[in-house]
């Protein structure tokens, strides 16, 4: 049965695990950014396209999208605790991106300052409409968080451009990177205007018929133009532009009503988690292209996993639950936030990583400035993840809870409080370190409606009392009344498919949502030569150790190692790092 996102302002995330990292979002990452910005001249370029200022532009091509991502962050910023800081940042980056606009809505620094505004000349790596889709996203953000709807007037005047400009007897072709199918949908969403739905059907349907000249070595599965999007069963490509065009596509389905090609992504995401998805939710196995690989192909090792390709996955994933209700689209996105998204950053807040490797070999040559053998870096040439991972961070109170007709389904577990409507409830729970979840009823109405608590796929077990006896969760509920959901939060070894070549014989380390890595400096043998060996994993919980976590240590050949979050290594020094490890029986 499809679900619906809560209203927004439904669910704030009152403490705990996610709360720290918001804050750390807010406080450091985002003003981080803010100078970053400036000092690479990512906003100087909208001053130079506007006339304000003189100059080339500086930068990647798509640079724009590093503003607009960053305004979608400050946007949500804004309605989760609002600041004169962050008023400013908006107010000041959002008219410069207006002033920048053309007359006829069309808006693109680097076509401006570096083709002498020739147009749509290169739809293969051109961006332009890539750039154009985060505006729009940035705009419904920035209207839907604080009511400002300076980004929408531009997004809109854009979109109305776009909807002239592209379509059957017009300029017919797709952008070379996928993404603004689902911003047109989410524009038509606010705005009710039918033509920027139906643009983006145009862009879906369009797409896969090999319109597109794939560059170097690419085929045209690179972006996504080897077979209809309701034709693919196994995810291709470059992973990002194929997650974002199956996150819109996914939308395009739900608003059109169109079953088959809802059923055609749904098949193919069931392939991607079966056989395209590390461990850890990271997608997107190759370097070369950025690309998926095929089923079965994980190299630990050569993961790329790209953060941006983490985040596209849990967009599409959660449009899959609403347009489904079914959880294991709930437990993707669980996996890959805290495990894919979040080893995208450093604990501080300052640094990321592009490429999210499952493993790091002793003597390890780092060949790009994106390999995580160098670390988390401070901004990128290419900086697309960064915001991205601001953005995700921002907004993540609005994965908390779905509803439908029935009632309010938890999807997320986090100290939060919601209220939709007349129903309302507090979420207590110490939640991924421990399993313990109570919710509280804040209000209700007299009718019965459902509490819906999803169970996650890692949890083999699980017991629900009502004020402390077991019973249904649809109910009249009263005032008070505590629902506790206590989950087997405990560490246990994953085996992988005997299919990954790489990992056969190996074994990995997972407590609730949390996947676990062995860091060198953690142990005295050499990890590429040691082994585990069976006996029991010991849980310490170590509030001084990466911020408070629970290390596991597990017996091993040459004594015992130590495990940690996956999500926390690199955050002391950079060195050989494990996922998976070999197990003697
Ligand atoms: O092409 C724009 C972005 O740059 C892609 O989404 C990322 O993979 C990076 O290549
Ligand atoms: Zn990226």
């Amino acid at each position: 049965m499809p679900l619906r996102p809560l209203p927004f302002g439904s669910t704030s995330i009152t403490g705990g695990f996610w709360l720290e990292r918001q804050r750390t979002n807010r406080d450091a990452t985002i003003p981080a950014a803010a100078q970053r910005l400036e000092e690479v001249g990512t906003l100087e370029n909208f001053r130079r396209a506007a006339g304000t200022e003189s100059g080339g532009f500086a930068g990647k091509l798509f640079a724009d999208t590093d503003v607009y991502k960053w305004l979608e962050a400050v946007a949500w910023e804004q309605a989760r605790e609002p600041s004169p800081q962050l008023a400013d940042w908006q107010s000041g980056a959002s008219a410069l991106v207006a002033a920048a606009q053309e007359p006829d809505g069309y808006l693109n620094t680097h076509t401006r300052l570096a083709l002498g505004g020739q147009r749509y000349g290169d739809l293969e790596k051109g961006h332009e409409l890539y750039c154009a889709g985060h505006l729009l996203q940035a705009a419904v953000a920035q209207v839907r968080a604080t009511g400002d709807r300076t980004l929408l007037d531009v997004a809109s005047r854009f979109a109305d451009h776009l909807c002239k400009t592209f379509g059957p007897g017009r300029l017919e072709g797709v952008d070379g990177h996928p993404l603004i199918e689902m911003a047109l949908v989410e524009l038509y969403r606010e705005t009710g205007t039918a033509a920027y739905l139906e643009l983006a059907s145009y862009f879906v349907e369009a797409r896969g018929h090999g319109t597109l000249t794939p560059p170097g070595h690419h085929g045209p599965a690179y972006f996504q133009d080897h077979l209809p999007v309701r034709d693919v069963r196994t995810i291709a490509g470059h992973a990002v532009r194929a997650l974002y065009l199956a996150a819109g596509a996914t939308d395009v389905a739900v608003e059109t009503g169109d079953a088959e090609l809802l059923d055609a992504l749904q098949a193919t995401w069931q392939t991607m988690v079966d056989s395209q998805t590390y461990l850890t939710g990271g997608v997107g196995s190759r370097w070369y292209g950025e690309a998926f690989g095929d089923p079965f192909e994980l190299p630990p090792d050569a993961a790329y996993c790209e953060t941006c390709a983490a985040i596209a996955s849990v967009q599409w994933s959660w449009r899959l639950l609403l347009a489904t209700g079914e959880s294991k689209y709930a437990d993707l996105i669980e996996r890959t936030l805290y495990n894919a998204v979040i080893s995208g950053v450093s604990l501080g807040g300052d640094s990321f990583f592009y490429v999210n490797t499952l493993k790091v070999r002793h003597n390890a040559f780092a060949d790009d400035q994106r390999s995580a053998v160098g670390g988390r870096q401070p901004w990128f040439g290419t900086a697309c993840c960064p915001p991205n991972v601001m953005r995700t961070l921002s907004s993540l109170d609005q994965l908390v809870a779905t509803s439908d007709d029935d009632g309010v389904q938890v999807q997320l577990y986090a100290p939060a409080s919601v209220r939709m409507g007349s129903i309302g409830f507090d979420i207590e729970t110490e939640y991924p370190w421990h399993g313990t979840v109570r919710v509280r009823i804040t209000a209700t109405p007299d009718t019965p409606w459902t509490l819906g608590l999803r169970i996650p796929a890692w949890a083999d077990s699980h017991r629900l009392t009502i004020n402390g006896f077991e019973g249904p969760l649809r109910r009249v509920w009263s005032v008070g009344d505590e629902v506790v959901l206590e989950l087997p939060v405990t560490a246990r070894r994953t085996t992988p498919d005997e299919r990954i070549d790489s990992v056969r014989g190996c074994v990995a380390i997972e407590r609730g949502p949390l996947v676990y890595c062995f860091e060198q400096q953690d142990a005295d043998a050499v990890l590429d030569e040691t082994a585990v060996v069976p006996g029991e994993l010991i849980e310490r919980d170590q509030p001084g150790l990466l911020g408070g976590v629970t290390t596991i240590e597990v017996p091993a050949r040459d004594g015992t190692l130590t495990a940690i979050p996956y999500y926390a290594w690199a955050n002391r020094t950079v060195g050989p790092m494990t996922v998976w490890i070999r197990e003697d029986a």
